[in-house]
């Protein structure tokens, strides 16, 4: 490896990094944490839940930073430099950023293969896999948000369309979770006898039932799944961050 004046990056290794890497954007005093030690990008009660307990999980070394959304944070330029698209999650890596919680969840898969949180060998079950927590991004996590953020797909004024919108979540959330419950959970685990990321980002998404108005007892095997989750060690300490 050439050697570079940085004391754990090759010379390729910092030519790698373009403009869109956290080293242009952060002081120079932060690039050797960033090459040391991830740094993972959250707001309390969202969906960086699934990709915590993931880190978790997997026993990753990474530094945690919070945004606050009351104070529309994760608008701020300084994390906009760190994700443009102005959400949470983000992992900032010594590769770069990943940005999407299904992205996300793979690279901590993959990156700690001894953590078996993917079935990184079997080409099927790997895609079963992508189906299962791309189902719940563009779809399920999608529902949920028309509950607050109508805002996205309509007007600011048109309250009356949000409003519309917002009615439907209780509606669309069930029949997502009827969905998953009869056709996707194979049981104990969401993939089957091995435990995965998707059972991470359903856990997740499972704690948004209550507030989107559905009962999560209508879903035997999620609510049982929900609880059997409660007891691992990565939930008890992720859950305990986020107040859920
Ligand atoms: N597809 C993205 C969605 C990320 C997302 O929408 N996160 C929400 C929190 S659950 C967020 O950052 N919202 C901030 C906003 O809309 O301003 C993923 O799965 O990571």
């Amino acid at each position: 490896m050439e050697k570079s004046s940085h004391p754990y990056l090759s010379v390729n290794e910092i030519d790698k990094f373009t403009h869109n890497d956290i080293v242009y954007k952060t002081k120079v005093s932060n690039l050797l944490k960033v090459a040391q030690t991830m740094i993972f990008y959250y707001a309390l009660k969202t969906v960086s839940v699934a990709s915590q307990i993931a880190l978790e999980e997997a026993g990753a070394d990474y530094d945690l930073h919070e945004l606050d959304f009351s104070t529309t944070e994760q608008q701020s330029n300084d994390y906009l430099n760190v994700n443009p698209k102005g959400r949470v999650p983000a992992l900032a890596t010594k590769h770069g950023i990943i940005t999407e919680t299904p992205a996300i969840l793979v690279y901590i898969a993959q990156t700690y293969p001894k953590a078996k949180l993917a079935p990184l060998n079997d080409h099927f079950q790997f895609a079963k896999m992508q189906a299962f927590n791309n189902y719940l991004s563009s779809t399920v996590h999608v529902n949920h948000a028309h509950k607050i953020r109508g805002n996205r797909w309509v007007e600011d004024e048109d309250k009356v369309s949000q409003a519309a919108m917002k009615a439907k979540v209780p509606k669309t959330m069930a029949e997502s979770f009827t969905l998953i419950e009869k056709e996707m959970f194979s049981g104990p685990w969401v993939l089957g006898e091995n435990f995965s990321v998707c059972d991470c980002y359903v856990f997740c998404i499972s704690t948004w039932l209550a507030g989107d108005k559905v009962n999560i007892e209508d879903f035997p095997k999620i609510h049982n799944h929900h609880k059997r989750m409660r007891q691992r060690e990565s939930v008890k300490k992720v859950t305990g961050i986020h107040g859920i």
